[in-house]
């Protein structure tokens, strides 16, 4: 019998991160630096959470973090994690998590040229069900001059270099993309304990037939949300209505929209009329990841979820993301409210 077909040439992170550095001739090599050690963070977070169960991690820590969640263990573990794998690179000046209240300023390492945002463990009130759950990152990198503080932050989308998220579910999947760039999704090896390019370009749908919103808030939609949702629910032309999918969990959800395609929906409405997503570290990253891959990301306002700035560091917005078809359609559905 002949030999199994093995593939010998395996796209590691690590090698992936090396030849995107050779394709820029002016890179030091502090980005390379800064991946590998959000690389060592997502090894990190994922065998804790793996071991959740069996060592009792789950369960509440007894405190809340800066925004008022309930604090799970883990919550605290991958914060944890994550300050140190971005401090120990020396690469990152300014840090902000959903679990710090402030921006952490890395005193340390005052050249480093580098902030990055994060929400280590997003999901989290899920972990105890066995939910994917997962880490969500934005990185920006300093304007000339600057000396580090959180307003280096506090700027549209655009102006992150990279973004991008890594989902703990039967493996871990890190879905990573650079600015104008490709997304590029790698599967954790825990063999190897190497990130392997499993999904070159991902390019998600132009169209699909699925819409993920908590419809629980339907009481507080706003008209023009109400009235989109149910042209999906019961098709003018008696057409066959869309699948509902909701998990609860941004990146399982997302995952599955960039995958499948389709639309997630965190609408602003009168119960949280900001929205509850949080732009920095939830709305901006995932935005750009499915721009790149072809998709749309606008705000409760329509606006471009790429260009809106938030003025605080935990600032939330409304959110459409997925198939630029399914996005089009929200905004001609807004189109008749617009004032
Ligand atoms: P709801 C999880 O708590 C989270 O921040 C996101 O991961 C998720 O998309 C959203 O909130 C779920 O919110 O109100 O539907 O439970």
């Amino acid at each position: 019998v002949g030999a199994e077909k093995i593939n010998t040439n395996i796209v590691t992170l690590t090698r992936f991160l090396t030849e995107e550095q050779a394709k820029h001739k002016e890179a030091t090599g502090d980005f390379t630096l800064l991946c590998h050690a959000l690389q060592f963070a997502f090894k990190s977070i994922s065998y804790y959470i793996r071991r959740a169960t069996l060592i009792n991690l789950t369960g509440l820590a007894g405190e809340t973090n800066a925004t008022g969640d309930d604090q799970k263990k883990l919550d605290v573990i991958g914060n944890d994690l994550f300050i140190s794998a971005m401090k120990s690179c020396a690469r990152v000046r300014v840090l902000v998590s959903e679990e710090e209240e402030e921006a952490i300023i890395f005193d340390e390492h005052p050249q480093a040229r580098y902030a990055v945002a994060c929400d280590p463990i997003d999901g989290s009130s899920n972990l105890d069900a066995g939910v994917s759950v997962g880490t969500i990152f934005s990185i920006f990198k300093l304007p000339e001059g600057a000396i580090g503080t959180k307003e280096d932050l506090l700027k549209p989308g655009t102006e992150m270099v990279a973004s991008g998220f890594t989902m703990y579910g039967a493996s871990a999947q890190l879905v990573i993309t650079m600015k104008g760039g490709e997304v590029n999704g790698f599967t954790l090896d825990n063999s190897f304990g190497e990130f392997i390019l499993s999904h070159p370009n991902m390019r998600i749908p132009k169209t699909r037939a699925i819409y993920s919103v908590n419809e629980g808030n339907s009481m507080y939609w706003e008209e023009p949300v109400k009235e989109y949702i149910n042209s999906l629910k019961y098709p003018a032309d008696g057409g066959k209505p869309y699948s509902a999918r909701y998990i609860g969990s941004m990146v399982a959800d997302a995952y599955r929209t960039l995958l499948y395609g389709g639309i997630f929906a965190y609408p602003a409405d009168k119960k949280s009329p900001k929205g509850k997503l949080r732009i920095l570290y939830e709305c901006a990253p995932m935005a750009m990841v499915f721009e790149n891959a072809g998709g749309l990301a606008v705000d409760s306002r329509m606006r471009r979820m790429l260009e809106v700035v938030p003025e605080h560091i935990h600032d939330r917005s409304g959110i459409f993301l997925g198939s630029e078809g399914e996005v089009q359609k929200v905004i001609e559905a807004h189109k008749k409210y617009a004032k």
